[in-house]
């Protein structure tokens, strides 16, 4: 490859030819000067093109359309009752936002976000998104999250929403299901959104790894996914998140020719221009190319063709290369007469292009985003590059409060503004020309919504045109076009035999699981390994020959571990999501292999395996998404526990994803201890999350840490109702000692049990103990029983109450209660509350993790067997069954410092 002069580093072997160029190019700059020889150079280059001289792309062309006028195709639309709809909608998004604010001040909502993004929503609904009422899934399109008004008032428009239903925009509360959410939420409206986009960045990052999801399925043949191409529409200052632009080299790495982008480039975001100094447009154009994509630029409007047309001197093109972002929105908000001084005014060729233009027609020079004829041609060139390997951005170049009047347009605090005046509102009306539905004498307070006629011609287009693109969206549902069948028992069987005086990991457990349930003749094919670049870590490696890696591609090299008999093997079947190393990326995959029982109607089974530090701590954003979009799947947090992973130290050793775990909803949380707790908990959660049932209990995902310590895998003990317990977050798992008399409580849960059992062994021994022990699979299991059983008997206090299972539980435990967990204190402190007539003393990891040995850590966290014997003496001496000697004299007999540093704090 050719690039920037480094072809000076090859030999030249006609000097005499290349002296002719270069002279000829040198006459042009000095005779026609540097427009003319760029315009030449450019043409060389088209023409090189043409004729298969491959040639590096340029990152950026000139601030001008990419399709030319003369290869627009035919606008096959009604423009006038389009412009008519458009209108309607405008108005309905805009007045539901100014009605909810005088309904309840401050309820928010945004006004200029759709304003300016109204054509870019319209084309698609009117000629290009495809609906689900077919059979088919259709298209998935991520809305702008901010542009949710819009979506709404289309809905309204169409006979889906009523009047009463606009009302209640950001007004949920009591109208189960039936309120209009802030934002796409499929967790609060999960007949309507399928996709959650506020949070900036993760609609566009989802949106591309769902693209790319959609091929696995075509290439595994699991779902024909040809027809559905995924659309997402995001904000020019949203592409200031990493998420956003971080993962695009993957849509063209895999070719994902299925997957548009549009981004409203109105030069704003929240508090002022998203690049004042400079052009977002080519930066974002810059960025693209470079990474492969086909870029569609929308800049002007058809009423600048006829003016650059006249460019003989490339003066307006120089004009419209060399005008910053921040000058473009002060246009946006003068007059004529300043844009005639300012724009056209210095040069004297351009000031004449445009005499003949009044001050009103300069003003109105339209921006290609808001003209639809140009947005056409853009939407249809990106459907029609299905074939070519390339994903589409499409920037469209817009003004941020578009049609929303004087005080909103391009002006920066126009973001926030959810109020208008009477004369705003009617000025309005008299912009979108609705002077005819619209009267004078409207109720500022309670201006009225805009509603169709069902005979009416535009009621009837608009209707027409969802018809022929099979059906109304934004729609989610949840038929299962290809039902999963759960799995057999076999491979949890294995879980529950135990490992036979071997010595293995609960990761090494759980690999084994998968690979059976991969294996498993029924869900085999729906099992979506994924895993960042950590698979060697856990053990993994082991199924990338009998799994496959997927690459879209195949192998095109013999991998250089070709010949072991595990080696790297990629191909378009593969089952493994490698992802290489991006916890954002991974997240993505697991949400859309995860939701693909509603977006496509095939319900898959991700099992995402990371390094338990940077799943909640890393990605907590994108975990949150995944809850809100109903997400189903198994989240496996490896490497777990601030101890258990030695060495790693501070960034590494997780002990408190637990804690965060336990504020999302939905999240199933569990710290299990053994291979048979592991597959007790997998196997329910299939059963749950694909079995069938009502969607709060269906719609979930599970969070379950695995750990990289070996220790024998006890067999299930065959105890009636164990496999529910565990569930439940909570079971004994031995009985206390034969033998001592004062008796005591330990609950462990992970790597801990190997402390509390050794506890049980030194408290006996020692102190005349006699110490049961349980498992605590899950605390947040049990704390939310707790809580809910704890509200009930709030509300019903002439009932009889309720007793929180984890207090019924423990009630069969005796004496002062141990819990002790690689995790902080306070995740067992979840369930304190609910046993308070017990001393309880919680023993974990507070602090921030270093480099040691496992029994190093574990003294220096205070968790290891010397220091849960001392937990359980201290609970004792609370409860008066011991005194301060005993208590002394195990800190003596294990060495303990009491004047330790804490490390909480070291
Ligand atoms: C992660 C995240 N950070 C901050 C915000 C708050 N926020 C909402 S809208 C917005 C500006 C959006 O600007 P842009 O993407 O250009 O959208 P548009 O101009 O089309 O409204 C910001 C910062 C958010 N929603 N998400
Ligand atoms: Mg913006």
């Amino acid at each position: 490859m050719i690039f920037d002069g480094h072809v000076h580093q090859l030999p030249d072997i006609d000097p005499t030819e290349t002296r002719e160029w270069l002279d000829s190019l040198d006459a042009v700059v000095d005779t026609e000067g540097k427009t003319r020889a760029r315009y030449l150079l450019s043409r060389l280059m088209e023409r090189a093109t043409a004729s298969q001289v491959s040639f590096p792309a340029t990152v950026s062309t000139p601030y001008v359309n990419t399709i030319p006028r003369e290869q627009e195709p035919w606008f096959p639309g009604d423009e006038h009752i389009e412009r008519r709809i458009r209108a309607y909608i405008r108005w309905n998004a805009a007045m539901m936002v100014v009605r909810a604010n005088k309904a309840a001040d401050g309820i928010g909502g945004h006004l200029s976000t759709f304003a300016s993004s109204a054509s870019l929503y319209e084309i698609g609904f009117n000629h290009f998104f495809r609906g689900k009422d077919d059979g088919t899934p259709g298209d998935h399109v991520y809305y702008q999250g901010h542009a949710a008004p819009g979506i709404y008032a289309r809905a309204f428009l169409e006979g889906r929403l009523g009047e009463d239903d606009l009302d209640h925009f950001r007004r949920e509360i009591g109208r189960p299901g039936r309120g209009l959410s802030s934002y796409p939420h499929p967790r609060l409206m999960p007949d309507f959104w399928e996709f959650p986009t506020v949070s900036m960045g993760l609609g566009p990052i989802s949106a591309l790894y769902h693209a790319r999801f959609n091929r696995y399925l075509q290439n595994r043949h699991i779902d024909d996914t040809s027809g559905s191409r995924v659309w997402a529409f995001l904000g020019d200052g949203e592409t200031d998140e990493p998420e956003t632009l971080g993962a695009i080299s993957l849509a063209s790495r895999e070719q994902l020719d299925n997957l548009v982008f549009v981004v409203n480039c109105n030069l704003q975001r929240l508090d002022g221009p998203v690049r004042g100094n400079g052009k977002v447009i080519q930066e974002l154009e810059a960025t693209f190319r470079g990474a492969g994509w086909n870029v569609i630029k929308v800049i002007w409007g058809s009423k600048w063709d006829d003016l650059l047309a006249q460019d003989k001197d490339g003066v307006l093109l120089n004009q419209m290369n060399t005008t910053v972002d921040g000058e473009f929105q002060r246009y946006a908000i003068e007059n004529g007469g300043y844009i005639r001084d300012n724009f056209f005014g210095p040069d004297e060729r351009l000031r004449k292009m445009v005499a003949d233009l009044s001050d009103d027609e300069l003003r109105s020079l339209p921006r290609g985003g808001h003209d639809y004829r140009k947005l056409y041609a853009a939407y249809k060139a990106a459907t029609e590059n299905l074939g070519s390997g390339r994903p589409t951005v499409i920037l469209c170049k817009t003004v941020k409060g578009w049609t929303l009047g004087p005080g909103f347009e391009g002006r920066n605090s126009t973001h926030q503004i959810k109020k208008m005046t009477k004369d705003q509102i009617l000025a309005m009306r008299d912009r979108l020309h609705l002077e005819d539905v619209v009267p004078d004498s409207l109720d500022a307070d309670h201006p009225p919504y805009i509603r169709l006629a069902k005979d009416s011609v535009e009621f009837q287009y608009m209707m027409e045109r969802r018809k022929a693109l099979d059906g109304s969206i934004p729609k989610r549902t949840t038929v299962a076009r290809r039902p999963l069948d759960l799995p057999g028992d076999g491979p949890f069987a294995e879980m529950r035999s135990g490992s036979n005086g071997q010595e293995v990991s609960t990761t090494m457990a759980f690999t084994r699981l998968l690979r059976g349930l991969a294996r498993d003749e029924h869900i085999g094919p729906r099992v979506v390994p994924i895993i960042p670049d950590e698979a060697r870590t856990f053990g993994m490696d082991a199924l990338f020959r009998e799994l496959n890696i997927y690459a879209s591609q195949g192998q095109k090299y013999e991998p250089v571990d070709h010949d072991l008999l595990l080696s790297y093997s990629e191909s378009t079947k593969g089952q493994i999501l490698e992802e290489g190393i991006t916890e954002a990326g991974s997240m993505a995959s697991f949400i859309a292999a995860g939701t693909a029982y509603s977006t496509r109607g095939v319900p898959m089974v991700p099992f995402y395996t990371f390094y338990s530090m940077f799943g909640f701590q890393r990605v907590g954003d994108l975990i949150w998404q995944a809850a809100d979009m109903r997400t189903r799947g198994f989240l496996m947090a490896a490497t777990a526990g601030r101890t258990t992973l030695l060495g790693e130290g501070l960034q590494h050793q997780d002990g408190h994803s637990l804690v965060l775990a336990s504020t999302v909803p939905f999240v199933q949380a569990y710290d299990p201890a053994f291979a048979y707790e592991v597959g007790a908990i997998v196997q329910a959660g299939m059963v749950r999350m694909y079995g069938g049932g009502p969607p709060e209990l269906t719609d979930v995902f599970y969070y379950i840490t695995l750990y990289n310590e070996n220790y024998e895998m006890p067999p299930m003990p065959d105890t009636p109702g164990l496999a529910e317990a565990i569930v439940e977050g909570l079971y004994k798992f031995a009985d206390a000692p034969a033998g001592p008399s004062i008796p005591a409580t330990i609950l462990f849960s992970g790597t801990a049990h190997t402390a509390a059992r050794e506890a049980v062994a030194e408290l006996a021994e020692h102190y005349d103990v006699a110490a049961e022990l349980w498992s605590a699979t899950s605390y947040k299991a049990l704390r939310e029983e707790a809580l809910a059983a704890e509200r009930w008997n709030r509300l019903h206090p002439s009932q009889e109450p309720r007793v929180p299972r984890v207090a019924q539980i423990l009630a069969d435990s005796q004496g002062p209660i141990t819990a002790v967990s690689d995790f902080m204190k306070i995740v067992p402190e979840q369930v304190q509350r609910f046993v308070d007539d017990r001393t309880f003393v919680p023993l974990g990891t507070d602090g921030m993790g270093r480099s040691d040995t496992r029994e190093a850590l574990r003294r220096h966290f205070e968790i290891d067997t010397g220091h849960v014997v001392l937990a359980v003496l201290d609970g004792l001496l609370a409860d008066g069954k011991v005194d301060e000697s005993v208590v002394e004299d195990a800190i003596a007999r294990y060495d303990i410092d009491p004047e330790a540093i804490d490390p909480y704090l070291a």
